[in-house]
């Protein structure tokens, strides 16, 4: 329960591997480090927040539900979703439409990310750190939304569960832009700081959202602050080729602990991650489907592995991405085509770093 269905290529790679394979991974003690709560959330949970919706009208216009869609145009977007195939990355972040139409409530949100936590832990790693980007839910505030999910992130003790609090490249950063309704970087960062101040479980902040938006630049002024407080920065970078001007530069002058995807570094770029030794979060079957990388011989996962430069194999978003930790690792071992074909040392040594390189949890 909780956990989506997986199909595509990792389901491809786990059916070719023998019980006692699937058992090595299984046992191999390791973290998810990149997963984003909204894109985690099992289809069941999102069915019956279907048929909690008011009416058959859903949470169209008069309805107490903040939806603008429709019963039937949310159940036609998620049976989308369970077979979700796309040409260009942009397309995908419209997914998250019909999610948040459902996540609307405190009440369903402490629901979604229960059940992302118990599919993740125990059963697929020790330890997860997970992300989410904080969004007002009718007139809850965004403390309110971060407090949901860290209630429910600290029923784990510490060694097993944190939080990393996600910006969106789309949200605003100048104060001035805090009228009504606008959300900016700067406001979400400062509430990241202050909980963990309080001693809330948030053990680090990431930059995400659709790569083709937003402008690094102006993230400057407040990315100092969450070092000073000693939280951890991972950041999605280089995720679509030929990216805006500076974009992979500015991110990287934020001295990240970790960056996300990294797609189209430069070789000149790429040399920084390496002699900074900035571990590399991959994940292989959101690139796979997204098509920024065409196959999984040509991802650069190679590059680093070839390196023995650390990357944390991630799901990113098992929903949409019909994944799970297991299938991803199933993508490492499994022999081509299918997979990789890596040594079980190799598999053994990823597995390593994830824990490695977590922000908390020690
Ligand atoms: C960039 C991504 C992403 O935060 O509402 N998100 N951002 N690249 C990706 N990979 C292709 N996958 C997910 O989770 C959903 C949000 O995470 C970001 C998007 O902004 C998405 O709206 P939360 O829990």
């Amino acid at each position: 329960p909780g956990t989506p269905p997986i199909s595509g290529p990792s389901l491809a790679a786990l059916n070719t591997l023998t019980e006692e394979e699937v058992e090595f991974i299984l046992g191999l003690p390791k973290a998810e480090l990149h997963a984003h709560l909204n894109g985690c959330v099992g289809m069941e949970v999102l069915f019956e927040l279907v048929d909690e919706l008011d009416g058959e009208s859903g949470g169209g216009p008069g309805t107490s539900s903040p939806t603008t869609l429709t019963k039937d145009e949310i159940r036609t977007g998620l049976e989308i979703l369970e077979s979700f195939s796309i040409d260009d990355i942009g397309e995908f972040f419209k997914v998250f439409g019909v999610i948040y139409g459902l996540v609307s409530t405190r009440d369903a949100l402490g629901r979604v990310t229960r059940g992302v936590l118990g599919g993740f832990i125990g059963r697929e790693c020790e330890y997860l750190e997970l992300r989410t980007t904080p969004r007002r839910l009718g007139r809850s505030s965004l403390e309110e939304y971060l407090e949901t999910v860290l209630d429910e992130v600290e029923r784990y003790p510490k060694e097993k569960a944190g939080l990393i609090v996600s910006v969106d490249r789309r949200m605003g950063v100048a104060t001035e832009n805090e009228s009504e309704g606008v959300i900016t970087v700067e406001e979400v960062i400062n509430l990241a700081i202050e909980m963990k101040k309080q001693g809330r479980r948030v053990v680090g902040v990431d930059v995400c959202g659709d790569p083709r938006s937003g402008d690094m630049e102006l993230l400057k002024p407040v990315m100092g602050k969450v070092r000073e407080v000693g939280l951890g920065l991972t950041v999605h970078i280089a995720e679509i080729p030929g990216s805006v001007s500076g974009d992979t530069q500015n991110l990287l002058s934020f001295t990240p602990d970790r960056i996300g995807h990294g797609t189209f570094l430069s070789e000149k770029e790429k040399e920084i991650v390496l002699e900074r030794r900035i571990p590399v979060e991959v994940c292989l079957s959101s690139n796979i489907i997204c098509k920024t990388v065409p196959d999984l011989a040509s991802h650069h996962i190679r590059y680093y592995l070839e390196r023995d430069h650390p990357i944390v194999l991630c799901t990113d978003d098992t929903l949409p991405f019909r994944t799970s930790l297991t299938a991803e690792y199933a993508l490492l071992l499994a022999k081509p085509p299918f997979g990789l074909g890596l040594s079980r040392e190799e598999v053994r040594r990823v597995a390593e770093w994830s824990l490695e390189v977590r922000f908390g949890g020690r």
